[in-house]
């Protein structure tokens, strides 16, 4: 992409009204617009980046072999009322009534809406295990919505849902969903932590949250510094396999961590010795659930089991905060500067600076640099304007894109552009040839 027929509204001045690194950020960068209170448009490059999260999320759930569908924003409060929710959610839930009369909402969760799929659909356990997910929108009324995407009355959630004849199947589940969960944050360049929580409106007291630890994180927590030594790493992993699925849920679940909702001072102080107790505050970025019959009693999700008994089907829901994760992504990675984008879910692979626009050899060096990114199937933003040096560093350092690969009249006439760490600001004189091949191997297998 050229950045002359870009659409990137890059901010001089920090907004006032943000109060936050990621939120500042996001509307310095051009990424998103507010429309309403906990409301946002999506520009260019923010869309970039969630499609990217979202990419990375839709792989790991097929690689856990969870099936994508896609459910309305929609629905009918009749649903919600057979299981109960629909007084008991209160004021977050957005009410709304057609021309009609009737009563809709706009989802905040898709409980009700997927055991009704359920229901009309399967009868037999031989049809289970089952999990089906979607992203989508979601609402909620946030008393106080706030940090930019992430505490959005409007949010882009994936949830998935899952259906077992029993609560030994539902477990593992759980356990495979917390795996693939693990998968997934780091292919974002996150650490996100499960930590006993509670069920709240969606229920269950078998759920963890993911944490990612930040200073301007929503939730205190507590945990013992052992558990930020662990990583998922790029293990094989049988999704199938109860007794693996449940080794790592005990590997990354056995030491203290917990949310401020479950924290008891006096475990804590029994199990983690002081100089490993942290308190500290974190994002939320996924919870998981398992809430048995809760929602298939009351809506009539029954299957027939092996010996023709007819049974409710055990049921968890597992949630990630998409939009929410493009913001503590930002918390976890930035500088003075800007945005540092992990490679995972950068808007483009590699920036192009031209410094001196015009210039015909210059211009032609970086037309072959930008041509043989995308032979590698590497987007790069070409800096193509008029704007001097300084301001298209500036514009680089905060739009965060990981490699910048920088073209000069006075480099290519000793044959060589200079290729830049936006992480570690260090620079390496080489061809254009090999700048390619560089970021080319850096993206290898991507
Ligand atoms: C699990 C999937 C659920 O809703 N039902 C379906 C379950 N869980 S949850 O914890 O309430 O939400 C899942 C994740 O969504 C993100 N999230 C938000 N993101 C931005 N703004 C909000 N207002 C907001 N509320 C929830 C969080 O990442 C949460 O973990």
């Amino acid at each position: 992409m050229r950045l002359s027929r870009y659409f990137l509204p890059v901010l001089k001045e920090t907004p006032a009204e943000a109060q936050i690194a990621s939120h500042r950020l996001m509307l310095r960068a051009g990424m998103i617009r507010q429309q309403a209170a906990g409301i946002y448009s999506w520009l260019p490059l923010g869309y970039r980046v969630l499609r990217r999260i979202e990419r990375i999320v839709h792989e790991e759930q097929s690689r856990a072999g969870h099936i994508p569908m896609l459910m309305p924003t929609l629905q009918p409060a009749d649903l919600w009322r057979e299981s109960g929710r629909y007084d008991d959610y209160g004021e977050e839930m957005l009410r709304i009534a057609d021309r009609h009369g009737r009563d809709m909402l706009y989802g905040p969760t898709n409980e009700e809406m997927i055991t009704d799929i359920f229901r009309a659909h399967v009868g037999s356990y031989r049809d289970l295990p089952l999990t089906l997910y979607h992203i989508q929108w979601k609402f909620r009324d946030e008393i106080r919505p706030r940090f930019g995407v992430m505490r959005g009355r409007e949010f882009y959630m994936k949830d998935g849902y899952t259906f077992d004849l029993t609560e030994d199947d539902a477990k593992h589940a759980y356990n495979r969903h917390l795996v693939s969960y693990l998968r997934t944050y780091e292919r974002m360049g996150l650490q996100a932590i499960p930590m006993k929580a509670e069920g709240g409106p969606i229920g269950g007291d078998y759920t963890h949250e993911f944490l990612v630890l930040a200073e301007t994180g929503e939730s205190e927590v507590f945990y013992d510094a052992e558990i930020t030594d662990l990583t998922f790493g790029d293990r094989e992993i049988d999704y199938d396999d109860h007794a693996q699925c449940a080794a790592v849920l005990e590997e990354f679940t056995s030491r203290y961590a917990r949310t401020d909702d479950t924290h008891d001072e006096a475990v804590f102080h029994d199990r983690v010795p002081e100089a490993r107790r942290r308190r500290s505050r974190g994002i939320e970025v996924g919870q998981i659930f398992y809430f048995g019959t809760k929602y298939s009693e009351p809506m009539g999700a029954v299957v027939t089991g092996p010996g023709g008994e007819r049974v409710p089907v055990h049921m968890g829901s597992h949630g990630i905060g998409v939009s929410r994760l493009v913001g503590a992504i930002i918390e976890a990675s930035h500088d003075e500067r800007g945005i540092v984008w992990p490679e995972g879910v950068t808007p483009f692979h590699c920036g192009i600076v031209n410094l001196k626009q015009g210039d015909t050899e210059a211009d032609s060096a970086c037309a072959r640099i930008y041509h043989a990114l995308a032979g590698h199937g590497l987007e790069a933003l070409y800096d193509d304007t008029e704007e001097r040096a300084g301001a298209k560093f500036a514009t680089q350092d905060l739009i965060g894109l990981p490699w910048r690969i920088t073209v000069g009249p006075r480099g290519l006439k000793n044959g060589v552009v200079e290729l830049t760490s936006r992480r570690t600001g260090e620079s390496e004189e080489m061809s254009p040839e090999a700048a390619v091949a560089r970021v080319a191997e850096i993206y290898a297998g991507r």
